[in-house]
């Protein structure tokens, strides 16, 4: 792998929770597809999901029921990396070398870090004030010797976080000598955000209350129809994609990126029908897409040693790419 020349890919996603269709067309899809155009890593970020309290074992399992759907999803080990994050001890000590050089200013201005510390600041855990520096040294580790730049691909809601990211490996980089590469964030138009479908405004997230809001990865047929059947349209009768609709909008948004389709071949399919049609198409365009990831996913737990072997694997070959990268900063930086 290091003697490839171009791009590599870094990518994380946290076990906090169950997976759902936003961390699916924001993320995972692009995964799958990148991961045949340059060497890729993909981390479980079991070190991000310990910034809010976790209960230690449903932490163990989620993290492997995360590994579990990012293979059932396409994702293969044989030509990508694979593993858990906390696995690799380079990502935690890059991450306080890099809070080193990080200002609190900026962190202090990560909209991510407000909206979820919210009134709760003063109780807010350090971990989750400098998650992003850790997102950083996630992606930094893996920018290869001679440093390549690495593509990051995610949702609009981590463009603050890249932008940190490309900040501190500048910053480290003038200051110490050319270690990283430069962090690209690879952010589709269509999907970059899908939405809650109970309230549309804001984005669809493990961590929400409502269960209504979100599509898991997991939820049985019956389940989807409900939640979609339930999803927030707004006023009108017609099927358009209207910004000014955002819960029309989303599910216009889901059809389109599920069905490959065009806006314009959408809207004519839909013409003279009403929203009960377009949810009634779109669960079952959802449920034909879960299905076989399903079926896979649950060939793929029931064979607990040959899950634990894929990120044995994985971890080892993150461990070698991302300690050369740490010894690299490390000398730069006079340690060691
Ligand atoms: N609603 C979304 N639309 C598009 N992309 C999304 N992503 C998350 N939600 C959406 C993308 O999924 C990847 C993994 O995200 P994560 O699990 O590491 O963290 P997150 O962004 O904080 O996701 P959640 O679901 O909102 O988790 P909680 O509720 O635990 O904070 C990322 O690339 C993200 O952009």
């Amino acid at each position: 792998m290091e003697s490839q020349p171009g791009p590599r890919v870094l990518s994380g996603i946290m076990p906090t929770g169950s997976l759902h269709l936003g961390n699916y067309l924001g993320a995972i899809v692009h995964w799958v597809d990148l991961q045949h155009r340059y060497p890729s890593f993909f981390c479980v970020v079991d070190l991000h999901a310990i910034t809010t309290p976790q209960k230690p074992t449903e932490l163990h399992e989620k993290t492997r029921e995360v590994a579990g759907l990012l293979l059932a999803a396409g994702i293969d080990p044989s030509v990508a990396t694979i593993f858990v994050q906390s696995h690799v001890p380079a990502h935690a000590e890059l991450a306080w070398m890099l809070d080193c050089i990080a200002s609190m200013g900026r962190l202090e201005r990560m909209t991510q870090f407000k909206e979820k510390a919210g009134r709760e600041r003063e109780a807010a855990s350090v971990g989750l004030f400098a998650y992003p520096v850790l997102q950083s040294a996630d992606i930094l580790l893996y920018s290869g010797r001679p440093p390549r730049p690495v593509l990051v691909p995610v949702g609009a809601d981590q463009r603050q976080h890249l932008e940190l990211a490309r900040d501190l490996a500048a910053r480290f980089n003038h200051r110490f000598g050319v270690v990283f590469g430069e962090p690209e964030p690879v952010i589709s138009e269509a999907g970059a955000r899908i939405m809650g479908l109970q309230n549309p405004t804001k984005k669809m997230s493990k961590s929400g209350k409502n269960p209504y809001d979100t599509i898991r990865l997991l939820d049985s047929p019956d389940d989807v129809r409900r939640k979609i059947a339930r999803a927030v349209t707004g006023p009108g009768r017609e099927v358009r994609f209207d910004e000014t609709q955002p819960g029309l909008y989303n599910l216009l948004t889901i059809y389109q990126l599920l069905s490959g389709e065009s806006r314009s071949d959408i809207e004519s399919h839909f013409q003279g029908k009403g929203y009960a049609d377009l949810k009634r198409e779109l669960a079952e365009l959802i449920i034909a897409r879960l299905r076989p990831l399903q079926e896979r996913y649950q060939e793929i737990r029931r064979d607990r040693a040959a899950l634990e072997g894929v990120l044995a694997e994985g971890c080892q070959r993150a461990r070698v790419e991302a300690d050369v990268v740490l010894q690299a900063a490390k000398s730069a930086m006079g340690l060691g």
